[in-house]
């Protein structure tokens, strides 16, 4: 069972565990606790193999199409976590013999993960065995695994079998051409391998080490070489009582790390044989020791603390901010954060506005240099963006649905089963998903506002904006009747609706857009002045403005029916037919309609996916009054089936907004069981990465209440009743603030004093922070 209170003492809500064995639940635990650094992602598969099991290991940015009717994904590169283990020359598995003991436990304070297990054979042997494991966070390319194996009962003859296995796939698809493959000295192993279609060169290396009650002994290990496959194998005799210790120390570097770049596959064999030879030297608890003071340095930064009744709530932020961590490629800015992270093959390693709506967020306010990491990625991949738009007839930057390393659509074409044809249904995101260009350029502007980082936005963010603006443009049609622009055929947020006009999402945020492309045009004029004539003859802006300002007047956007307040989400929403949808909203797993409908037959009934209106409502907050976002919320939440992880911690915030902190505490605990709740089969092709980041909006923007409308901090806190008090780091424009608010007060202390002054509203009052001031101010609510 998963536990959330197996940290005792000082790990108290740091300790995410399992207390049984059970080879269903293997992917769920494998996608949860798995282990990274942004560069690498290693999922937490056991030492000895199952059936059931998915051994995954990526490497960030490492994209590879094996064959031309496959779209580009993250390879998964060699395996060095398997072990294979013998015990008196029967194979260690946990589904023979018996389990006396069993527990598993990944502490997100140093990122360690440990396994331990006792173990009877059928010939009642008993083995105490434990494993650990972790990936340094202080060296990003190490890994470091140790094997503790006692028999407890009689001598035993231990065999383990160590090596690196080439033989993976993505799910039967192979990424990558052997290279060489290498024994040296009888400890250390060698494989190498180039990635079939964009040669990327991976080569992974690993030491080993043996040691009984604490002195290392020396091994004559077996050696062996097969196809895609080196190991070598040690056996001992083992007393009863003593315990054989095996450490496996394993690095990866690739022709694609920047500090490798152009290097030839043989040069990075020796850089990274040369690497290993050394750390290894330290042994596994030393690495351990330097990455676990490298995870406590980034927890001094980033500790939320909640107090309150639900000691859950603690441990789910801190569980969302390691997997934060863990996603984020914080070594390069050329790869974005993919939807599964490095945990899982789902999404094949893409990017979608996932990033920009709601992971982007918790950069910008808690670590701005992976945010301006993040919005460089969309300037690496704008030349992608422009060429989308060409294929597609447009002008500008038309950034693609699902993006990889180079910006062109990556969407794949088919996906699951049609219920009503027996074929595959065919995906149109890729196609017509399109909000997608100005979620974007939304990133930027957010990025732009909370950091004030001007070189940025002189040299690469206005150029995102103005791009992106000049698609929407040209994407624009003309209704004569209407007389206004429309947008035609897209899909909104809700993928529940294919082929739609009008999509109020898409058209508010094409025509904000537009909006902030003038200011930007207006703003670049003060720019260094050869960045403004350079981009304006490049982009030829002038006319450009025209254009922007014509269409900007001109864009029809769905206003709030008076009658109701409702925003039409697009031009038939309304007028579809209605059904019972009880059975869907009570469903445990997701996406059960589609059992029961197909995509044509769910395209004619008022159902929504996931919020779409009502991300509207909240990321354009200003454009909206709050009877407008209660109606709305009123009309559509019923309607919504939240089959996208997206979906919870969005309602969440709105909730906070509508002032019902109660309503938002109870979809807080539905975002946050996403991932880490109980439904054993949620994460099996990886974590929800927007969700994670949604799990951190709910705290600080939901609870906290922090948002910057225009440019100005606000925080507006509404504490639900199960809390006592929350407190938070934040950063904004340069200066770290540290928050803390209770049911009666807020205090506000800046801690730097970058910005002499800090202009704020708390609690709808304005005031203004001098250097490293701090002040306290009463709240009205009151708890309520
Ligand atoms: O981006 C989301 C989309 O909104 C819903 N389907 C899953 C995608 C990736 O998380």
């Amino acid at each position: 069972m998963l536990r959330y209170d197996m940290g005792e003492g000082e790990l108290r809500n740091w300790v995410i565990g399992e207390d049984s064995f059970n080879v269903r639940y293997l992917a769920k635990y494998e996608a949860i606790m798995s282990l990274g650094n942004g560069y690498m992602g290693v999922r937490a598969c056991t030492e000895e193999s199952y059936p059931q099991e998915t051994r995954n290991c990526f490497v960030a940015g490492t994209f590879n199409r094996s064959g031309a009717s496959e779209v580009t994904e993250l390879p998964n590169i060699a395996d060095v976590t398997e072990l294979g283990i013998w015990l008196d020359g029967e194979g260690f598995h946990l589904e023979k013999g018996n389990i006396e003991e069993y527990s598993r436990t990944l502490n997100l304070q140093t990122a360690e993960l440990n396994r331990r297990v006792i173990w009877r054979n059928d010939r009642g042997n008993r083995f105490e065995m434990v494993f650990r494991r972790f990936v340094s966070l202080h060296n990003k390319h190490l890994l470091g695994m140790r094997a503790e194996l006692t028999p407890c009962t009689a001598a035993a003859e231990i065999s383990i079998r160590s090596g690196i296995n080439g033989q993976v796939t993505n799910s039967g698809a192979q990424h990558f051409a052997e290279g060489d493959k290498r024994i040296y000295d009888k400890k250390m192993i060698q494989y190498a391998a180039a990635t079939t279609e964009s040669n990327i060169h991976v080569v992974t290396h690993c030491h080993h080490r043996c040691l009984v009650d604490d002195a290392e002994v020396a091994a004559e290990p077996r050696l062996s070489i097969e196809r895609r496959k080196v190991s070598l194998e040690y056996t001992f005799q083992v007393e009863a009582g003593q315990t054989l210790v095996f450490e496996k120390i394993a690095n990866i570097h690739t022709s694609l790390d920047l500090e490798h770049r152009q290097q030839e596959a043989a040069k990075l064999c020796e850089v990274s044989l040369d690497e290993l030879r050394l750390e290894a030297t330290k042994g596994y608890g030393e690495l351990l020791q330097d990455s676990a003071k490298a995870w406590r340095e980034k927890w001094a930064a980033l500790d939320i603390k909640i107090k309150g009744m639900q000691e859950f709530d603690q441990l789910a932020i801190r569980f969302a901010q390691y997997h934060l961590v863990i996603m984020a490629p914080a070594h390069d800015n050329r790869f974005g954060i993919a939807a599964k992270g490095l945990t899982g093959e789902g999404y094949k390693g893409h990017s979608f506005w996932d990033t920009e709506i709601f992971i982007q967020p918790y950069f910008l306010f808690t670590d701005p240099g992976m945010a301006r990491n993040l919005v460089e990625y969309r300037y690496h991949t704008l030349d992608g963006a422009r060429r989308k738009a060409k294929e597609n007839g447009y002008r500008g930057a038309m950034y693609p649905w699902e993006s990889a390393l180079t910006g062109d659509e990556v969407t794949p074409e088919w996906g699951p089963v049609d219920v009503v044809t027996g074929t595959p249904t065919r995906i149109w995101t890729g196609l017509i998903e399109q909000h997608i260009t100005s979620d974007v350029a939304y990133g930027v502007w957010q990025y732009y506002l909370a950091t004030g980082d001007q070189l940025f936005m002189d040299t690469k963010g206005y150029e995102i904006i103005m791009e992106t603006a000049t698609f929407w443009a040209s994407r624009l049609t003309w209704n004569d009747a209407r007389k206004c622009f429309e947008i035609k055929d897209v899909i909104g947020p809700d993928e529940y609706k294919e082929h739609v006009d009008n999509n109020a999402y898409t058209n508010y945020m094409a025509h904000w857009n537009l909006q902030t492309a003038i200011a930007c045009y207006e703003k670049l004029q003060h720019a260094p002045s050869g960045m403004w004539i350079q981009l304006r003859n490049r982009l030829q802006l002038d006319k450009a403005y025209e254009e922007w300002q014509q269409k900007a007047e001109n864009i029809y956007l769905p206003r709030p029916r008076e009658t109701d307040l409702v925003i039409p989400q697009d031009d038939t929403y309304l007028g579809k037919k209605l059904i019972d949808l009880t059975k869907y909203r009570n469903q445990q797993e997701v996406a059960l309609i589609l059992e029961d409908y197909n995509m044509d037959q769910v395209n004619d009934i008022q159902v929504s996916k996931q919020a779409d209106v009502m991300v509207l409502l909240y990321l354009l907050e200003h454009y909206f009054s709050y009877e407008v976002k209660q109606a709305n919320w009123r009309y559509y939440e019923p309607k919504t089936l939240h089959d996208s992880s997206l979906s919870m911690a969005t309602h969440s915030i709105l909730a906070s907004d509508l002032g019902e902190p109660e309503l938002a505490y109870r979809l807080f605990g539905l975002a946050a069981g996403i991932d880490l709740g109980r439904n054993m089969k949620s994460s099996d092709q990886g974590i929800h990465t927007a969700s994670i980041g949604g799990i951190w909006k709910c705290v600080v923007f939901g609870f906290g209440g922090v948002r910057a409308p225009g440019g100005q901090l606000r925080i507006q806190p509404r504490l639900p009743e199960a809390w006592d008090s929350l407190s938070f780091p934040l950063y904004w424009q340069g200066d770290l603030l540290k928050i803390d608010i209770t049911h009666d007060a807020v205090q506000v202390a800046k801690l730097t004093d970058l910005n002499a002054s800090l202009r704020l509203s708390i609690d709808g009052q304005n005031y203004s922070l001098e250097s490293k001031e701090s002040i306290t101010v009463s709240l009205n609510t009151g708890k309520r």
